[in-house]
């Protein structure tokens, strides 16, 4: 498998758990390292703009308003396979369908706050790190 990036956020139920540190440690024990990382209060537009895929879907209004609900921490991950470990670090996307031992079944509530965000594809992880980090912003380790 090749050397990737993926772009993860720890979301603002997350954070307000206080569990930053639980969640980095599960990416560091998953072989993940953290190369780019910084705590962010989302305006709405970047919020928006960020789930812009979602757009015409009916939970896109109630996943930005969670978004921007409380400050979130921004991180790119490095490693082997890393679009597809970091999702299978995070689990289902509603955290009753999640495996034992995932980010998701231990630290989400429901579908809507559910703890973490990762790149879905090696071409979307590309675009999502351009969105919060300027090249300057993530380091070689
Ligand atoms: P994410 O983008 O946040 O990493 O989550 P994901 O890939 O697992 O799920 P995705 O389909 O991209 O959906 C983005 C976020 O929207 C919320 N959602 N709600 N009510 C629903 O049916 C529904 N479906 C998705 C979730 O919070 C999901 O993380
Ligand atoms: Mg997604």
């Amino acid at each position: 498998m090749a050397l990737e990036r993926t772009l993860s956020i720890i979301k603002p139920d997350a954070v307000a758990k206080n569990v930053i540190g639980e969640i980095y440690s599960r990416f560091e024990k998953g072989g993940l390292k953290v190369v780019a990382s910084k705590m962010k209060h989302l305006s709405r537009s970047e919020a928006e703009g960020f789930y812009a895929v979602h757009r015409e879907r009916p939970f896109f209004g109630a996943l930005v308003e969670f978004m921007i609900s409380g400050p979130v921490m921004v991180q790119v991950l490095e490693g082997e396979g890393a679009v597809s470990k970091n999702r299978e670090l995070m689990g289902a996307t509603n955290p009753k369908e999640a495996a034992a031992g995932t980010i998701r079944a231990d630290f989400a509530d429901s579908i809507d706050a559910n703890a973490v965000h990762g790149s879905d594809s090696l071409e979307n992880a590309a675009i999502e790190i351009a969105y919060f980090f300027a090249s300057t912003e993530v380091f070689a380790r």
